[in-house]
């Protein structure tokens, strides 16, 4: 079983309490248990790991790095602004694909940038707490070795 972080960001500890007109009512637990759930339909074991801090989003992408085979990563408001993210991942030789719950294009045009986009495999934004499920299944096709994935 291949391992994989699913890692989240600021605020989003907050999600299903407040905003649910733009990210949903599910909570980041509903979503971490969905994300193990539906992780071991495809061969992959799970860890969650959500932190408001940026140097621990830092730490947990180069903890990743000796245990797992790759990264689905909801960076918050750090994926518009941080370049020591865009840094860390480019750092670790790891997949890694960035999902948004929202879309991030349809938003504030401060949105629209990504700073990690560079350096994912892909990107999946906008199908709220299923953009997780998507990256996971993008995550074992490219695993598997999927032409395109
Ligand atoms: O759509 C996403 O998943 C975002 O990454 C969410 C970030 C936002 O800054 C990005 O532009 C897009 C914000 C997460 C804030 O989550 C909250 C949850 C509940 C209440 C308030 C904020």
């Amino acid at each position: 079983m291949s391992k994989i972080l699913v890692l989240n960001g600021p605020n989003l500890n907050l999600l299903g309490t407040r905003q649910p007109e733009v990210y949903g009512h599910t909570t980041l637990q509903t979503i971490e248990e969905a994300c193990v759930a539906h992780g071991r339909t495809r061969g992959l074991e799970v860890a969650c790991v959500q932190s408001n801090h940026e140097g621990a989003l830092i730490d947990a992408i180069h903890a990743a790095r000796d245990e797992q085979a790759g990264i689905v990563l909801n960076a918050g408001a750090y994926t518009h602004t941080s370049i020591a993210l865009h840094d860390a991942i480019a750092s670790v030789d790891l997949p890694v694909i960035e999902v948004h719950l929202s879309n991030i294009h349809a938003r504030e045009p401060f949105r629209h940038h990504s700073c990690i986009a560079a350096v994912v495999i892909g990107q999946i934004c906008g199908f709220g707490a299923h953009s997780y499920i998507l990256a996971l299944d993008a995550l074992a096709a490219h695993l598997d070795g999927e032409a395109g994935a």
